[in-house]
């Protein structure tokens, strides 16, 4: 077999392996490679030993490359390999022959200036600029995001009264059950 082009290790700050280790960013840097097919070995490392001072960090390739930070890390080993060139959807422009009924040109007039304005306060707040790919990215950081602070207050003994707020939600922690049966079947659940 041939050796992994490119072999990523997450250190992770603890030596336990096959479950979640309570930093929130380690999980959510794990969920959100998990969600894009990337695969890692998992490292112990530690703050001492991290080039940001904090887990998680990941070491990259044959030169060993370190990186820190969990949103840095996914924005060059995920979001940047993934995305593509945004798009500019098109506005639209008025259909012709236009009708003679001055009634129905008005409202047509007043059609296409409020689509106009919906479009333009997309672009405006960004999503109309975006490619379906880059909604898709976002959402699944979202996502990974989530579940990290789920899954890091639901295994974390050390905070309990996270804990029991997190499960006076029934439908999140649901939603966390979900993500660990799709994308860690691996790994130890929380009680
Ligand atoms: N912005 C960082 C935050 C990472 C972070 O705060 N990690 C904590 C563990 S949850 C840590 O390493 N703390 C050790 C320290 O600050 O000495 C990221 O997203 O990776």
């Amino acid at each position: 077999m041939s050796p992994d082009p490119a072999p990523l290790v997450v250190y992770r700050g603890s030596g336990k392996t096959g479950a979640f280790v309570w930093s929130p960013f380690v999980t959510k840097l794990e969920a959100r490679l998990r969600f894009a097919g990337i695969s890692y070995k998992v490292g112990t490392g530690s703050p001492a030993s991290a080039p940001r001072g904090k887990i998680p960090y990941v070491e990259i390739g044959p030169a060993e490359e370190q990186l820190g930070d969990s949103a840095l890390i996914i924005q060059r080993l995920v979001t940047r390999r993934h995305s593509r060139r945004p798009q500019r959807p098109p506005i639209p422009r008025p259909a012709r022959p236009r009708p003679r009924d001055p009634r129905a040109v008005r409202r047509q007039g007043i059609l296409l200036h409020r689509a106009r304005e919906v479009v333009r306060q997309l672009r405006r707040h960004a999503r109309g600029r975006l490619t379906d790919d880059e909604v898709a990215a976002a959402k699944a950081d979202a996502d990974a995001t989530v579940f990290g602070f789920v899954a890091g207050s639901l295994v974390c003994e050390a905070a309990p009264t996270t804990a029991k707020i997190v499960r006076s939600y029934p439908v999140v922690v649901k939603y966390a059950e979900r993500i660990h049966q799709k994308f860690f079947p691996d790994y130890e659940k929380w009680d």
